[in-house]
């Protein structure tokens, strides 16, 4: 039994260790090696195998990022070595002066100074201590000297190691500092789901992820797509580095993200190109950075250049141009989305944000635009975050001058005059031909991320529609040159490329073809899992509420809200007119489930003493298709042995039963 016991550890160390490999691949690698279904199973048969022997759970197990209950304050925690500050300089030549007060400061004016330039990720400084290679503590910079202690939050986060990843023995204590951030493209879907349940919206992907970090239900936190990049250390018992340089690498490789983005100068003028550099990357990013940080790369050096008044001599921040500017809101106008609903939009005094001139932010529905209270008039801060649509971020009150004009949305549509109904914060119009709607439908169907269509831009649809040259997307790939030639500022060229373009599109992708039909709730995530799911639109239009919530991640409103789309009359026409015009989608390859039965019509006896529980092995068969027996037979397919293996092992020999031990039976189910 002892023994048994033994085996099950073991197994389920291994397993874990697998799961850890494969977090890593696919979280901070973004270089998944095994199918998300394959992952799956893993992750589900170490939470059986946790289930039947809880004793054998361990904080560090991939299954235990969330658990911990709701608190009722965080703790505080005070750090072993201060985390510093950083000065920020936003011109050049206090660039070139912190490198000649850095040269002078070491004597070494003619010499070479190596520098390390990193992105300065505009997130939250955190650290993480490990203990014997196991995160035991995570806390927030607080003051640099005294944090709060955040730990069971900071575990929920997927590029955070609950186990440092290493073949070398675990040093006894490391302490990693880094920053935690959310996404850009993350920030905006929470953003949006926060509007659309009336709740408080984010002004910017770093409040999201501040008010993410600190709530007190890791249940919360888990939820939010937060992500960590480290860039430094704290203590390192038992390890001595002697560049920054080392120190990223050293990261990297314990299985920490660490921004592409790091490069090494010997010049400061390298260093000036470079922020450049990034700088114009900026927007291609999905997470923000607010400048680069620039560091002395020598520790030693480091160490000589010291801090003073808690920064270090040795490091700067050289700061992008600010994200936010002050503006005058013109006008509030309203928006008509494709789902009908009504958008309140801030139409602005034209101010240059970070290289774009912005005109409109968004103030996404009543209730938003009630907490901030903002009226045609106000003096505003506006701030645009990466590709987002920029937003109205606060309202400067101190410059009101009575003659402000509150703004009212209005109880008709201010496109089709058809009547509004409130969903939650939401008003929507509810005009079945509202062309606002078909508008946006069909540039959304053209989109880039749905099928692309090139040159199909804004002001065509907008003449297609007003003309009546199209009543829905469909009908754009019945029309013809002579159709186009008639539209305002369209030559012969333009007209030939928009009929190729619609030609090429023709053929996409299951997923592409979905998020283009504009369900309501289904974005691209969730069209590609649909996509996944279902064989073909027959089979998706054909699916009912079970097998779409059946699906993890498809919730009752996503299911109700593809039920009612495929419902629709005008669904089954635009469906029908789309195979028509010969749109065709690569079918979902059938692989993932041929893979699930390559056990069909096999049968199994296992004997003698395997690693994992007779119980998990019998799962494993049937997951796979087969089937598991307890005699052997002529009819059994497989033998499966462990050690000890008695009588069954004999019968097996005897009647020419095919044996294999635990390892060939492991890789036939990989
Ligand atoms: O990416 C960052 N935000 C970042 C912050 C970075 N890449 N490096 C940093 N390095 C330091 C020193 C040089 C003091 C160790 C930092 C910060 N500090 C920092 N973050 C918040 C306060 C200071």
């Amino acid at each position: 039994m002892e023994e048994e016991k033994e085996a099950v550890k073991q197994y389920i160390e291994d397993l874990r260790k697998k799961i850890h490999y494969h977090n890593y691949r696919y979280y901070v690698l973004d270089e998944p090696e095994i199918s998300d279904a394959e992952y799956d199973r893993l992750f589900k048969e170490l939470e059986e195998l946790e289930s039947k022997y809880p004793e054998l759970i361990t904080p560090d197990s991939p299954t235990q990022r969330v658990g911990a209950k709701p608190l009722t304050e965080f703790g505080t925690y005070e750090h072993s070595i201060p985390m510093l500050s950083l000065n920020s300089v936003s011109d050049v030549s206090d660039v070139r002066d912190f490198d000649e007060r850095v040269r002078k400061f070491l004597g070494i004016e003619g010499g070479k100074i190596e520098y390390v330039v990193e992105p300065k990720i505009d997130g939250l400084a955190m650290e993480l201590v490990y203990e014997n290679g196991v995160l035991s503590v995570g806390s927030t910079r607080g003051d640099g000297t005294t944090g709060e202690d955040i730990t069971q939050n900071l575990r929920t986060i997927k590029t955070i190691p609950l186990r440092i990843f290493s073949d070398a023995p675990p040093l006894p204590l490391l302490e990693v500092r880094g920053e935690v951030f959310m996404p850009v493209s993350k920030f905006k879907e929470l953003n949006d789901a926060l509007g659309a349940r009336g709740e408080k919206m984010f002004a910017n992907p770093r409040n999201a992820a501040a008010g993410s970090v600190r709530q007190l239900d890791p249940k919360v936190t888990a939820s939010r797509p937060l992500d960590f990049f480290a860039y430094g250390v704290g203590r390192a018992e038992g390890k001595e580095f002697s560049t920054q340089w080392e120190v990223l690498n050293y990261l990297r490789n314990i299985g920490f993200k660490v921004s592409p983005l790091i490069r090494r100068f010997e010049h400061i003028k390298d260093v000036i190109e470079y922020h450049e550099e990034v700088k114009a990357k900026r927007d291609e990013l999905d997470y923000e950075i607010d400048g680069i940080v620039v560091k002395v790369n020598s520790i030693e050096l480091q160490e000589r250049l010291g801090t003073i008044s808690r920064s270090p001599r040795w490091a700067i921040a050289y700061k992008f141009p600010a994200r936010e500017e002050f503006t005058r809101v013109k006008d509030i106008v309203v928006q008509v989305g494709r789902t009908g609903a009504l958008t309140p939009v801030a139409v602005l005094e034209p101010v240059p944000i970070a290289g774009v001139t912005v005109s409109r932010a968004t103030l996404h529905n009543e209730d938003e635009l009630r907490r901030k209270d903002v009226r045609i008039g106000d003096t505003v801060v506006v701030e645009r975050a990466g590709d987002v649509i920029p937003e109205v971020v606060s309202v400067i009150k101190s410059k009101r001058t009575g003659a402000e004009k509150e703004f009212k949305m209005p109880d008709r549509c201010p496109v089709c005059g058809a009547e509004v109904i409130k969903e939650g914060p939401i008003v929507r119009c509810i005009g079945v031909s509202c062309v606002a709607q078909l508008k946006e439908r069909i540039k959304h169907f053209a989109s880039l991320r749905a099928l692309n269509i090139e040159g199909l831009g804004e002001k065509v649809i907008e003449q297609l529609v007003d003309r009546k040259m199209v009543s829905d997307a469909a009908d754009l790939f019945f029309l013809t040159k002579r159709d186009l030639l008639k539209l305002d500022r369209m030559g012969d060229k333009s007209a030939q490329n928009i009929l190729d373009a619609l030609e090429k599109s023709k053929h996409t992708t299951f997923a592409r073809l979905i998020h283009a039909l504009g369900i309501r709730h289904v974005g691209e995530h969730t069209a590609s899992l649909l996509a996944d799911n279902f064989r073909d639109l027959e089979s998706l239009r054909n699916a009912s509420y079970e097998d779409l919530v059946s699906i993890p991640e498809i919730g009752p409103e996503v299911a109700k809200s593809i039920l009612l789309f495929f419902e629709q009359e005008s669904t089954k026409e635009l469906l029908d007119k789309l195979e028509r015009a010969g749109v065709s989608y690569e079918k979902k390859e059938v692989a993932e489930e041929e893979e699930r039965k390559i056990l069909e019509g096999k049968t199994f006896v296992f004997t003698g003493r395997i690693s994992m529980p007779r119980e998990e092995a019998k799962r494993i068969v049937e997951q796979f298709g087969g089937r598991v027996a307890s005699s052997v037979s002529k009819r059994t397919d497989y033998v499966v042995a462990g050690e000890e293996a008695g009588s069954k092992l004999e019968r097996a020999r005897k009647l020419g039963v095919k044996v294999i031990n635990e390892e060939e039976f492991r890789t036939m189910v990989r």
